[in-house]
């Protein structure tokens, strides 16, 4: 509401636009300030008032890089607060890790679930192409086969793999905090450098709690007595906090506790306050990002205004060009909508009845691994089948006889796990667990590969992010699977974020925004 003197500026930007396209070239050039003025009796948007013109409301700059933590950006050596998580079997590869990385973005090698000589390949490759740009590899929690966790650590450390994003612990294990420890350093100040980069990803209050506080002091002890750190790096451990960064997972593709975000960010900072008041001011803060349900800008938007440092997508990548699944699936994911999702058994915890949240549309594997779960819960194993389960199973679902499915299964069992073997020898139950899982490990497989003979079958984690990215995405340029690149997406995703983000400001002072400046636009361009 002042009247401003007249500044330097071109003809262009102190041009006043009242008509609904002009006001949005200027709302959606982020990287200038753009005032609501009146100037000659009408109101309108401009880059720079006019001589003369009186303001009525002004938003600044808002490139996308503004979003969240600038601290996140420089402890990451990143350009946005933005990150792509892991994810298994390496759909989150070295093409997707390599691009996202190359476009200045943080991204997970999704290494869980693969075996060792591909992990060794894929980080070297890694390595190879970026040198010191960012990426980070995922290391997964894996308390019934604790040496994969030994496997990836060690492979992080041969290929100097600077960030983890560490997953699904509900403890801390001595490979993580060895992880962390062998990269703690003195700096010349005084202080510790941490090179070992740990983000945490959590959806639950003690699990948060842990990586916001120092190793445990038993686990360094042993690892110092051990040999396996230093007693120097023993001695700086508690010093630092376990990670750098905690992703908050809501309600995502995959395994998820499918928390909404809105309860579980603001409940996860509060730890991180509590957990930064007891352990004092010396202790570097830790970033904590928002995961779940994220592919829209609106929801992007919504996360670093709940106060997440940083975001994490997941869903909206498997869709991406650079994604390691069949066009297939990712032409399947393209057609889905925000409903399409469900909970089915996971192949990793089927006995303990732990779900993951996967594709519901275009598949029917949720409805047959459901049919495998209530079967195994209601009978005491395979010869326990009544003959109608039986045959429902082998014609339907295995697509071949439950004795054939036994045998590849204790083929794999006898080289990978000999104790499960033995155990699935012994025990009916068990050996019914391990023919069932044979099936849904092959449904992740067989969408990944596409496999079009059983594409009913198909196991494709997602979660109601993707339907959101494709209902924004309809009718422009990045509904079509061909056109989305892992780093456009995530730069739309970002830009749009913050346009809604300033014209969000603009509305809180009052200012009323005409339908076609509402939205951050999308090209629609072939
Ligand atoms: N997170 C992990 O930490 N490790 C994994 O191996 C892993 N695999 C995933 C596989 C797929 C296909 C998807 C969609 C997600 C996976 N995730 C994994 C979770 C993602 O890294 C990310 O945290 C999550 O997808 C974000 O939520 P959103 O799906 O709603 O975007």
């Amino acid at each position: 509401m002042t009247a401003v003197p007249a500044r330097t500026a071109t003809p262009a930007a102190t041009a006043v636009h009242s008509d609904p396209e002009g006001v949005y070239r200027v709302l959606s050039l982020l990287e200038t300030p753009c005032h609501l003025v009146r100037s000659g009796g009408r109101a309108g948007m401009c880059h720079v008032p006019p001589q003369g013109a009186e303001v009525l409301a002004t938003a600044g700059a808002m490139p996308p890089e503004r979003l969240g933590s600038s601290d996140f950006l420089r402890r990451h050596g990143v350009r946005l607060p933005y990150m792509a998580g892991a994810m298994a079997g390496g759909i989150a590869g070295t093409r997707l890790v390599a691009a996202l990385s190359r476009a200045g973005l943080l991204a997970a090698f999704g290494a869980a679930g693969l075996p060792e000589a591909r992990i060794d390949a894929a980080l070297g490759e890694l390595a190879r192409q970026l040198g010191d740009r960012p990426y980070a590899c995922n290391l997964i929690h894996s308390p019934a086969a604790p040496h994969l966790e030994r496997i990836v650590v060690d492979l992080c450390l041969r290929h100097r793999v600077r960030c983890v994003e560490a997953s699904a612990f509900v403890r801390l294990t001595p490979e993580l905090v060895r992880y962390r420890l062998t990269g703690l350093r003195r700096d010349r100040a005084g202080g510790v450098r941490a090179e070992h980069v740990v983000i945490g990803k959590v959806s639950r209050e003690e699990t948060a709690e842990m990586f916001l506080r120092p190793a445990p002091e038993a686990l360094v002890r042993m690892l110092r007595d051990q040999g396996r750190v230093t007693a120097e790096q023993a001695g700086l451990a508690r010093a630092v906090p376990m990670a750098d960064a905690v992703t908050v997972e809501a309600d995502s593709g995959g395994h998820t506790d499918r928390r909404p975000l809105t309860v579980l960010l603001p409940a996860l900072a509060r730890v991180r306050s509590r957990v930064a008041r007891q352990c004092g001011d010396g202790m570097p803060p830790v970033h904590m990002g928002a995961a779940g349900g994220i592919g829209t800008p609106h929801a992007v938007a919504a996360a670093f205004a709940l106060g997440a440092d940083y975001v994490v997508t997941g869903s909206v990548n498997q869709a991406a060009v650079e994604a390691d699944t069949s066009e297939a699936v990712k032409r399947l994911l393209a057609q889905a909508g925000i409903a399409d999702y469900v909970m089915a058994p996971a192949a990793d915890m089927f006995e303990q009845g732990v779900q993951v949240q996967v594709l519901g549309r275009g598949t029917m594997f949720p409805a047959r691994a459901g049919l495998l779960y209530r079967l195994y819960h209601e009978h005491g194993g395979l010869d326990e089948l009544p003959d109608t389960e039986r045959q429902r199973l082998e014609k339907r679902v295995l697509r071949r006889s439950l004795d054939r499915t036994w045998q590849d299964t204790a083929a794999y069992l006898k080289e990978h796990h000999p104790d499960w073997l033995a155990r699935a020898e012994r025990d009916p139950k068990h050996r019914m667990a391990m023919v069932f899982r044979w099936y849904l490990g092959m449904t992740s497989r067989w969408a990944v590969t596409g496999a079009p003979d059983r594409a009913g079958d198909w196991q494709v984690w997602c979660g109601p992010a993707m339907g959101a990215f494709n209902a924004w995405t309809s009718g422009t340029a990045l509904a079509a699977p061909a056109r989305r690149e892992a780093a456009v997406m995530a730069e739309h995703l970002m830009r749009g974020a913050a346009y809604q983000t300033r014209t969000g400001h603009l509305r809180a002072t009052g200012v009323r925004i005409p339908t076609a400046g509402a939205e951050y636009r999308l090209p629609v361009e072939p």
